[in-house]
């Protein structure tokens, strides 16, 4: 392993990564996933998800593709027409964007709903806390009632609110597994979904798939809603209609299986 490679002494806290650092997303992101799990936020598998992802982003240059980008857009484009828009936010999500989801929530008029894979009370808790913490209003976060369910979907993953994600026509659901991805797409839900894997379900089964890490991924979206904020509902259909899932799915992979660290 070269010297760039390995991580600095720990840190207590993401200001001392060095920002200069040639794998400082990959150190913050760590550091965020390590403090989400001591904060009872995050799941320890998050560790799991965050390692997978970092694997895929190594080898897509740590830098959103032309594609991925594009994608980043039709999602801006498809949360701005939306009736009901919703953003899901598990483990990962609230420890590795809290303020950035909170911000996009708010730009394009979206709900957040806390949607866990391994849910228990104290972490849907301590989620809220945390979104709050982040400018969330105490109000619009969802999640808590869980008073509906997803069909054709075991136990605790099926649990929505019934004014949430359940009567949204527009989710964004990052970091998700297949199984419930593919239970809201079955619903007939427009589905955007961030996965550093393009080979996952998830983003198989995504109108949207966006193959970005997550912390570039969602400041871009909310840049991109910014700039079409005033578009006419033409003009954003047009930005759907061009985005083609099938094309960002093959980019992404190509570019993962020929490893271009260096391009
Ligand atoms: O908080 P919970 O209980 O809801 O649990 C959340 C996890 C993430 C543990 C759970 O949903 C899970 O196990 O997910 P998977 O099946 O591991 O899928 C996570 C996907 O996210 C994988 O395909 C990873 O490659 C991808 N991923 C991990 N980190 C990032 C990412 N994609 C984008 N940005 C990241 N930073």
């Amino acid at each position: 392993m070269s010297d760039h490679e390995t991580a600095p002494p720990e840190v207590d806290h993401e200001d001392e990564i060095p920002a200069d650092h040639p794998r400082y997303t990959d150190l913050l992101t760590r550091h965020r996933i390590e403090a989400g799990v001591e904060k009872g936020i995050t799941h320890l598998q998050g560790m799991h998800a965050e390692g997978r992802g970092s694997a895929f982003d190594y080898l897509l240059g740590e830098q959103t593709l032309p594609t991925a980008d594009e994608a980043e857009r039709a999602a801006a484009a498809h949360l701005l027409l939306a009736d009901h828009p919703v953003l899901s936010i598990n483990g990962n999500v609230a420890a590795l964007v809290p303020g950035e989801i909170v911000i996009l929530a708010e730009t394009v008029e979206a709900d957040l709903e806390i949607n866990l894979f391994n849910r228990t009370p104290e972490r849907i808790e301590a989620i809220a806390d945390h979104l709050r913490e982040h400018g969330a209003d105490a109000g619009e976060i969802k999640g808590l009632e869980a008073d509906a369910r997803l069909p054709n979907l075991e136990h605790e993953r099926a649990k929505v609110d019934a004014d949430g994600i359940y009567a949204a026509d527009v989710v964004m659901v990052p970091l998700e597994d297949g199984d419930r991805a593919e239970a809201l797409d079955e619903l007939g839900k427009t589905e955007i979904v961030i996965d550093l894997n393009p080979l996952s379900r998830s983003p198989q089964v995504a109108d949207v798939p966006i193959v970005d890490n997550i912390v570039r991924a969602v400041p871009n979206v909310t840049d991109h809603a910014r700039e079409l904020a005033d578009a006419d509902p033409a003009d954003l259909e047009a930005v759907v209609e061009s985005f083609d899932p099938d094309d960002a799915l093959a980019e992404a992979e190509e570019r993962i299986r020929r490893g271009a660290v260096d391009d």
